[in-house]
């Protein structure tokens, strides 16, 4: 099942499979059912008519977006790399403890083909594409999105402890271009590619697998409800495997092109 959200004239409608969803559906409460019931949760609110509008971030005001990091041997090198205070990134790569933060509330992300942002007041940013679970009150994983956490690296590299206003301000988190659910199963092993095109030509692509992440993606889960409750369930970024190089940094205009196994989030770099 594919589920994604639409511009209308007068707010936003879902969608499941291209196929208008009826206004008694609510996201929230699809986020709290058991993903056994979803199925029929959906059918019984399908209606024949397809969705047109312009897609928006598959997420609402009540969900917030949270991420991992150092989940990925490359994001652990690029860390100790770019902070001279040494051997946090290497011990947390380590430890049974993820480290996870908060990236965005539910209306702070956007969607595909909707704008993102570099900070004015950093000179060192880059896209991070990250395989996005989407998990029920219930702790379930019903599938999944594209993500990107899109981050400076020189507040974060001068000081750890700045690794709030490095990740979290408007445009950082892009989300989209809808939700795929699917068996927890088959996201194990999935390709993840990026893209960077400047002026028309590509200046940066990489690749990985989620197979690469260092844990379970079912220990993050538990990680974070380990003292939190998520009535409307959240949305959880695995974390980055693909860093650009040090002398790379992104630039108004740019282009950001994240795939993962072929279901692809689209976005522009704007002031
Ligand atoms: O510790 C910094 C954040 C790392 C991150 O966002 C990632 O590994 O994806
Ligand atoms: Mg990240």
């Amino acid at each position: 099942m594919y589920l994604t959200r639409h511009i209308t004239k007068t707010g936003f409608t879902w969608a499941a499979n291209g196929q208008l969803l009826s206004a008694d559906f609510s996201f929230t409460e699809f986020m709290s059912l058991p993903k056994s019931q979803i199925n029929e949760y959906i059918e019984n609110r399908s209606i024949a008519e397809p969705a047109v509008g312009a897609l928006l971030a598959p997420i609402e005001d009540e969900q917030e977006v949270w991420a991992s990091g150092v989940t990925y041997y490359r994001s652990r090198d690029a860390r100790e790399a770019e902070t001279d205070i040494k051997n946090i990134y290497a011990k947390v790569y380590q430890a049974d403890r993820p480290e996870l933060f908060f990236k965005a509330i539910g209306w702070r992300a956007v969607g595909h083909h909707f704008p993102i942002r570099v900070r004015r007041d950093s000179a060192w940013n880059v896209p991070e594409p990250e395989l996005t679970l989407v998990v029920n009150s219930q702790s379930q994983i019903l599938g999944y999105c594209v993500g990107n956490d899109v981050s400076s690296r020189d507040i974060e590299g001068e000081n750890p402890l700045y690794l709030p206003q490095a990740k979290v301000y408007d445009g950082s988190c892009a989300l989209g271009p809808g939700i795929r659910i699917v068996d927890e199963r088959s996201l194990e092993d999935l390709p993840i590619r990026i893209e960077i095109f400047r002026n028309g030509k590509v200046i940066f692509t990489g690749q990985t697998r989620s197979s690469q992440i260092s844990r379970p993606l079912g220990s993050l889960v538990s990680y974070l409800m380990r003292e939190m409750t998520f009535p409307h369930g959240f949305f959880l970024m695995t974390g980055t495997g693909i860093v650009p190089p040090d002398g790379f940094t992104l630039q108004t205009g740019d282009q950001v092109s994240i795939d993962i196994d072929s279901f692809v989030l689209e976005n522009i770099v704007e002031v």
